[in-house]
């Protein structure tokens, strides 16, 4: 595509399946997140594949500072941005009393102070240049409740609605805003999410592949589509139910 795309995130999961298929696609890449050596093995995999360039930041996006200087530094490195796809973030599922206040910040400050501490850093350039495409990840979760992810629930309710109000704010810039709402993807989300392995019983026939949202999502960056569900949440049948 020739194009430059941002993706948080990328060091693992669904942001890495992105990576490898918007290579693919021609694209230049600037990749985000904590793990300097999973994004230095993919900057490796990527680049011996395909001819593009690859630059690999580390960064926590919860450090608001750190994305103030790593972003602009990734958008002179690379020449611009194009699209940055807010992937990174993670879920603690717990019953709502049992939620630490550590982990109620730590996921807002990921999900949500993350994701728009990386866009107030592009939208400038995007605003300046009249074209650009902001792609978030949120989630089911954001749409529907779902029992035992209160707060993770919250950051992803959060999610939407800033992107809808911003998709507002840009729609006479030619910048585009799209929100991804998938259901369970098997990736490394639930090491974390759900340590005990309880709502990955009751999902995982549900479980989409990472391979199939990426592409979903790098689809999105050529339709432009305002928000993807994955799948609709009337497909999950009663399994979220069940916990
Ligand atoms: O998860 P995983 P997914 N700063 O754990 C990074 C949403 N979602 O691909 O920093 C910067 O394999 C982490 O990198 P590292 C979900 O909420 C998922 O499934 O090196 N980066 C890794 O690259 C999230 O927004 C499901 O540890 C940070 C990546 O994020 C997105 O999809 C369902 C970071 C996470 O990769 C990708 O999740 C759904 C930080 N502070 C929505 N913290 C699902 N899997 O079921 C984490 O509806 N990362």
């Amino acid at each position: 595509i020739g194009k430059t795309i941002f993706i948080t995130g990328a060091s693992g999961g669904i942001g890495a399946e992105m990576a490898r298929l918007c290579a693919g696609r021609g694209a230049n890449l600037a990749l985000f997140a904590r793990s300097l050596q999973k994004l230095e093995d993919l900057k490796k995999e990527l680049e011996s594949c395909y001819q593009v360039r690859v630059n690999v930041y580390q960064l926590d996006v919860s450090d608001t500072d750190s994305v103030k200087e790593t972003f602009p530094k990734a958008i002179s490195e690379l020449g611009g941005v194009d699209i940055l796809v807010n992937n990174a973030g993670f879920g603690v599922f717990r019953e709502a009393h049992e939620a630490s206040v550590d982990e109620v910040t730590g996921m807002f400050n990921v999900n949500v102070v993350g994701l728009i501490a990386c866009s107030s850093v592009v939208l400038p350039y995007m605003r300046d240049q009249r074209s650009g495409h902001i792609i978030n990840i949120a989630s089911q979760a954001g749409k529907i409740a779902t029992p035992k992810s209160s707060v993770y629930s919250a950051t992803k309710h959060a999610v939407l609605g800033y992107t809808n109000s911003l998709r507002m704010e840009l729609s006479n810039l030619n910048v585009f805003v799209t929100a991804v709402n998938p259901g369970p993807i098997a990736t490394n989300f639930f090491a974390i999410a759900d340590e005990k392995g309880t709502y990955v019983k009751n999902v995982q026939k549900f479980m989409l592949q990472p391979e199939f949202v990426a592409k979903k999502v790098v689809d999105a960056m050529f339709t432009r589509t305002r928000e993807i569900n994955l799948p609709r949440w009337m497909n999950f049948g009663s399994a979220i139910y069940v916990l």
